[in-house]
């Protein structure tokens, strides 16, 4: 009679410890699959997006310098430049070294992280007689990299680089990145002389910056496409920029600016070709 109660029962106390065991080791299992998969995912979607927004910012960029002569094209120093207030920027004429020493023609075959040219205003009516007189409006383009001023070496703003910043080897705005740095973008409207400034724009149209790099290469000599290589005539600028931030999956907050320390980080580099117009 008992053995009877108990089957009809159903469950002993054991049956149901090690029920329950297997139910919370497959809901256990089945969500740690869940949240490393949307880790996966989040860490592959800021590589993403760190590449589509460095992507806008080189296109246009690389419309701008299609529309620019070669012979308009200059590398820019970039050292002396200072664009903080209170200087009056607006007063200050193109060659001012606070805006970065001009370079023409172009350097060949050299490596520059600061590149400026000119472009025909669109505020221009293209009339015949101001194309015949020199008289349209130009539009001065410049952009160069500096370090973020939260990663700057310290003391502030006594650095040797642009705004006195200066790259040192360090993260100092505990970012994972070591020397993360900007893209700077100045845009210049002239008046009519092509001398008194109209206006004059500074923007920040990049961050995660680590490198910047402008190359216009050497034109290939006749011996040079006969030996096989490519044929460039030089008239044209490579453009590449580097990109890096700390993986957000791994939530370090040390970085390799010290032995035994490290970062995971998210590297990408967006380049491009342009040919200039002639
Ligand atoms: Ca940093
Ligand atoms: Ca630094």
């Amino acid at each position: 009679v008992k053995s009877a109660r108990t089957a009809r029962a159903g469950l002993t106390m054991i049956e149901v410890v090690v029920a329950s065991f297997i139910l919370t080791a497959i809901v256990g299992m089945s969500s740690y699959l869940v949240w490393s998969s949307s880790r996966h995912v989040s860490s592959a979607e800021a590589g993403v997006q760190l590449e589509n927004t460095a992507r806008e910012a080189l296109n246009v960029m690389v419309q701008e310098l299609r529309q620019a002569k070669k012979s308009a094209v200059s590398q820019v120093i970039t050292t002396p430049i200072r664009i903080l207030p209170p200087v009056d920027l607006h007063g200050l004429p193109a060659n001012d070294p606070k805006l970065g020493n001009a370079v023409n023609p172009v350097p060949e075959d050299l490596d520059f992280d600061g590149v400026r040219f000119d472009l025909i205003d669109p505020r221009n009516t293209f009339s015949l007689d101001d194309f015949k007189n020199s008289k349209e409006r130009i539009t001065t383009i410049q952009y160069w990299w500096e370090v973020a001023d939260d990663e700057q070496k310290q003391p502030a703003y006594l650095g040797t680089g642009p705004n006195g910043r200066q790259p040192e080897g360090k993260d100092n705005n505990h970012n994972g990145v070591v020397d993360d740095g900007v893209l700077m973008k100045m845009e210049t409207t002239y008046e009519l002389d092509r001398v008194t400034v109209h206006e004059r724009k500074f923007s920040t149209v990049l961050r995660n910056v680590k490198r910047l790099k402008f190359r216009v290469p050497k034109a290939t000599s006749s011996v040079d496409v006969q030996a096989g290589k490519p044929g460039y005539n030089s008239a044209r600028i490579e453009i590449s920029i580097d990109l890096e931030i700390m993986d957000p999956k791994q939530n370090l907050q040390t970085v390799k600016d010290a032995p035994g320390k490290e970062a995971f980080l998210i590297m990408r580099t967006v380049a491009a070709v342009v040919d200039f117009r002639n």
